[in-house]
């Protein structure tokens, strides 16, 4: 059933086997029943980790249930959502896909978290670019879900080369190549005679010296860029270490050779040292990403509105005007002047219909989200 790894296969996914065991329990006591309601599941976050978070997941849904005859309309990924607000709403016989909710929810939580707190920090750093480096964190057989969440939440780049198609790849060398040739200079050296020329030369400077030292003669192997990777047991005043390196390399002529912070990187560093480091490694901080605690239930039953307590009942659109605002109503309500639709159709009887994943959407949310900053988590220009 579960293979070597512990990884359940996409055949066990899409026959619905990879399930709870109560889903497992309903559908045989409906179909026991003879009841298989019309019904409409809308997909919602009653509270979120921050304030707003990014649609992700929805793809993967959409392979799920292409195929059964039923209606998806969804955010397209990379939307920002807010709490209370639906993502994603399924139409159709209940039995047709009652034992798919657990894939369901797993792919909109697991890869919106991971998203969103991409975006989260991606926004802060601002023009500084932030790389994915963190899918040694989770279990390798989802790194390419991981890459491909952390992108569409705003990295500039992945670390692992299992990424979809078209995700740049970032990073150059670990401590094990250096340790491995015998000194730092060895290291560089040896990087720059076989690695690919169109690889910047990014060297790692802080494995057996001073990082200032390392800096220095990083810079003088011909470093594009040195790679700080302190760990944080020795970081001191980092501020420092970084004012003292960025001063050495300037002082020596090297005023183009960029700063690269990695190494338990999280939104607060970003903030405390954005104003000297150029561009950023973030692992954990993505890839270990809290889970969005997506919750999917039926708001219609056989045309008629209905809700558990303590949810709103009824199909539910959510709009956005030009001015930004947020308007969450019932879907056959009068559009609101100006509004524009964000829940779109995905499949119309189990046939895709054009939702859009674009990647970008997060790009351009991220410019009006900037009001969203608080002033301790903006970057001391
Ligand atoms: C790795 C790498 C990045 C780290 C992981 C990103 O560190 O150099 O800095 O993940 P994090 O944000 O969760 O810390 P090491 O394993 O120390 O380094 P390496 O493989 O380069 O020796």
């Amino acid at each position: 059933m579960v293979s070597r790894f512990g990884i359940v296969s996409d055949s066990e996914i899409l026959s619905g086997k990879c399930t709870d065991v109560y889903f497992a329990h309903t559908d045989e006591v409906l179909r026991g029943e003879g009841c298989n309601p019309d019904v409409t599941m809308e997909v919602t976050a009653a509270s979120l980790p921050d304030e707003w978070g990014v649609v992700c997941g929805t793809a993967d849904v959409l392979s799920l249930l292409e195929g059964i005859p039923l209606n998806v309309s969804a955010m397209p990924e990379g939307t920002v959502f807010y709490p209370g607000e639906p993502v994603l709403r399924i139409s159709g016989k209940y039995l047709d896909f009652c034992t798919y909710e657990t894939s369901i929810l797993g792919f909109l939580c697991h890869a919106s978290g991971i998203a969103s707190a991409s975006a989260q920090i991606t926004l802060i750093a601002g023009e500084k670019p932030i790389y994915s480096f963190g899918s040694r964190r989770q279990h390798p057989a989802i790194a390419g879900m991981i890459e491909r969440a952390a992108w569409i939440g705003g990295v500039a780049g992945v670390s692992n080369t299992c990424a979809p198609e078209g995700i740049p790849l970032a990073g150059t060398m670990p401590h094990a190549l250096i340790m491995s040739l015998g000194s730092a200079r060895a290291g560089w050296a040896a990087f720059d005679r076989h690695a690919p020329q169109n690889i910047p030369r990014i060297y790692l400077c802080d494995t057996f010296c001073d990082e200032k030292r390392e800096a220095l003669a990083a810079a003088r192997a011909g470093a594009v860029a040195v790679r700080l990777d302190t760990p944080r047991s020795r970081r001191g005043d980092m501020h420092s270490i970084l004012e003292e390196v960025r001063w050495e390399l300037d002082l020596h002529g090297f005023t183009s050779v960029k700063i690269f912070l990695s190494g338990g990187v999280t939104k607060s560093d970003v903030v405390a040292y954005g104003d000297i480091v150029d561009a950023f490694g973030v692992g954990g901080s993505i890839a270990n990403a809290p889970v969005i605690d997506f919750s999917m239930d039926i708001v219609e039953r056989n045309g008629e509105p209905v809700s558990k307590r303590g949810k709103k009942g009824g199909v539910k659109q959510v709009y956005l005007t030009e001015n930004g605002e947020r308007i969450l109503l019932p879907a056959l309500s009068e559009k609101p002047f100006g509004g524009r639709a964000l829940i779109i159709p995905a499949l119309k009887n189990g046939n895709r219909v054009s939702l859009d994943t674009a990647t970008n959407i997060v790009r351009e949310a991220r410019d009006r989200l900037q009001h969203f900053l608080h002033p301790q988590e903006k970057i001391n220009k």
